[in-house]
């Protein structure tokens, strides 16, 4: 008997909402080699609570890589080509992380997924992301990829409007969210982080969102 024969089906891909998608474990067998990456480019460009735009302290700590990363400050959110920290360009996207982006939009549905931006968020227990629209984006084409690593979240996924009342998903290391076409500007958010020690990772959770910010062509 196959291990995995009790296993459904739709627990390796389940559709969250036309145009998203939960693929549980995508990134299982990269997950170690992910963590590297990323400590790589946190050498480079340290996490920090950014400021909300309202004057509040994000609880979860943020950094990016690509050609342009996420930043929120008293001016509100945008994409810059260069970290305000440092001063220098992000660092370059890791040739693995663009590899699973790619790989997990085309299982959804998107094909030739070209992110530009890969924001990195780190949750320490309490740490939570009110649910919110990514709307900071010109191309509004291209989904939006997240993957999950370390202590696992409760994450929110709602419909494209706020008055949808979300439904909640438990996210363990490894598993990928993509969100895109009908559901492009579905909320969402994070519920905040249980207590608990991940073996790689500790009491962190790392989450990697990558997005096209530019349209082509
Ligand atoms: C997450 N992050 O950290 C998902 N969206 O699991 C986001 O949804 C997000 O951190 C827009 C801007 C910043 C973010
Ligand atoms: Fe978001």
């Amino acid at each position: 008997m196959d291990l995995f024969d009790d296993l459904p089906v739709e627990a390796a891909a389940q559709v969250l909402a036309p145009g998203a998608m939960l693929l549980r474990a995508f990134a299982w067998n990269e997950a170690a080699q992910l963590l590297q990456a990323t400590e790589a480019v946190l050498a480079q460009a340290p996490l920090r609570h950014m400021q909300t735009p309202g004057g509040y302290t994000m609880s979860v700590s943020t950094s990016s890589c690509g050609a342009l990363g996420w930043v929120s400050d008293a001016r509100g959110y945008r994409y810059a080509a260069c970290d305000p920290v440092s001063g220098q360009t992000w660092p370059a996207m890791p040739e693995c992380f663009l590899a699973l982006a790619r790989r997990a939009a085309a299982q959804a549905g998107y094909a030739d997924f070209r992110p530009e931006a890969c924001l990195i968020n780190q949750y320490v227990p309490g740490a939570k992301l009110s649910l919110h629209q990514d709307r900071d984006e010109r191309d509004l084409d291209a989904p939006i990829v997240s993957v999950s690593l370390g202590l696992p979240a409760i994450f929110l996924f709602g419909g494209t409007e706020r008055s949808q009342r979300p439904q909640r998903y438990r996210l363990a290391h490894g598993d990928v969210v993509v969100w895109g076409g009908p559901a492009r500007l579905a909320f969402h958010g994070v519920a905040p982080l249980e207590e608990g020690a991940h073996a790689l990772l500790g009491r962190r959770r790392i989450n990697l969102t990558f997005r096209r910010v530019r349209r082509e062509g």
